[in-house]
């Protein structure tokens, strides 16, 4: 008996990361390239492969139980995720699919604040956020709907400016346009419905959150060992970026010195190798966890 359907993106940018982190919480799915539902090996659950746009809905409507979308299409779709009419519920930030919705005019246009952009027509594929950002801030522009590449609307005269997504920026650039104001910062988010769920559903939910957490926490940390003076313990513990209580051993050779474990909250980079190493430090080892369960 299936017990949760998750929806995630069948074939886009944030696909692979999905699959790469339902993984690592113990959910492994076999791909097929035709199918729109997949059964995973070891549990109770089904992915059911969309087009982002369409996972909103699917999770309102409780095809799925949970989904994973970038929080710009949830926001399109569903109005504000934080509004308490909301028909979805963002249940955790996943850290990956990092973006901001911005707009942006040719170079040409002249530009002092986001006023400027009255009396124009805006080219996105977010009509529904831009046109809360037009109402809250007065600002009497057109939303022009386009789905496809946005950035070449102004060239061709379709649009006067843009509202699109941007990451490295590069995009815009290579079409001479300049980024102004970010409507919202995105990324990745896991939400679920907001329907009553059967107890063994809530209680699966828990435990995949858990598992996220401890993913998500340990993607960033560290495990650090290394052997120091013993009189450096203190200096070398301050060095150690988000330490908490690291292990101290003696060594079976040297009384004057100790070995160091310890989980680095974030990563150690070579600056901080380079000072543990003049504090005294030496063996410095640096490696990555996989899993944190606290
Ligand atoms: O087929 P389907 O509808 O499922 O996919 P899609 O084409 O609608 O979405 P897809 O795969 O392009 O993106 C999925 C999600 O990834 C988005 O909804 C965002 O949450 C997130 N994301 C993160 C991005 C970007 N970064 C991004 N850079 N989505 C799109 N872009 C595009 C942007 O539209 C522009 O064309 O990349 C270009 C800009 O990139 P830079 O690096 O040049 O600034
Ligand atoms: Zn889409």
């Amino acid at each position: 008996m299936t017990n949760i359907r998750i929806a995630i993106q069948k074939s886009g940018r944030l696909s692979e990361k999905c699959l790469d982190l339902l993984g690592k919480c113990g959910l492994q799915f076999e791909m097929h390239k035709r199918m729109l539902i997949i059964r995973a090996k070891d549990h109770p659950v089904e992915l059911m492969l969309v087009r982002d746009d369409d996972i909103p809905h699917y999770v309102r409507d409780g095809v799925c139980q949970l989904g994973i979308v970038g929080l710009n299409e949830l926001e399109e779709k569903t109005g504000c995720s934080q509004a308490p009419e909301s028909p979805v519920r963002v249940i955790r930030t996943l850290g990956f699919g990092h973006c901001r919705l911005s707009l942006a005019h040719p170079k040409g246009m002249a530009y002092e604040d986001a006023s400027s952009y009255a009396g124009k027509r805006i080219g996105t594929s977010y009509p529904n956020i831009l046109q809360r950002f037009l109402d809250k801030n007065s600002i009497d522009a057109k939303a022009v709907e386009i789905t496809g590449s946005v950035e070449v609307t102004p060239s061709i005269g379709v649009a006067d400016a843009i509202c699109d997504l941007v990451s490295t920026g590069s995009t815009l650039i290579s079409n001479g346009l300049v980024e102004t104001d970010t409507i919202m910062k995105s990324e990745a988010v896991l939400v679920r419905s907001k329907r009553e769920l059967k107890p063994e559903q809530e209680e699966f939910i828990a435990k995949l959150l858990q598992r996220i957490e401890g993913t998500l926490k340990a993607r960033n940390a560290k495990y650090i060992m290394m052997n120091a003076p013993k009189s450096s313990i203190e200096t070398i513990s301050e060095l150690i970026p988000g330490m908490e209580q690291p292990t101290v051993m003696p060594l079976m050779t040297d009384n004057d010195k100790v070995a160091i474990h310890a989980v680095a909250q974030e990563d150690v980079v070579w600056e901080t190798m380079e000072k543990l190493k003049l504090a005294g430090a030496s063996s410095i080892l640096v490696m990555p966890i996989e899993k944190i369960v606290e």
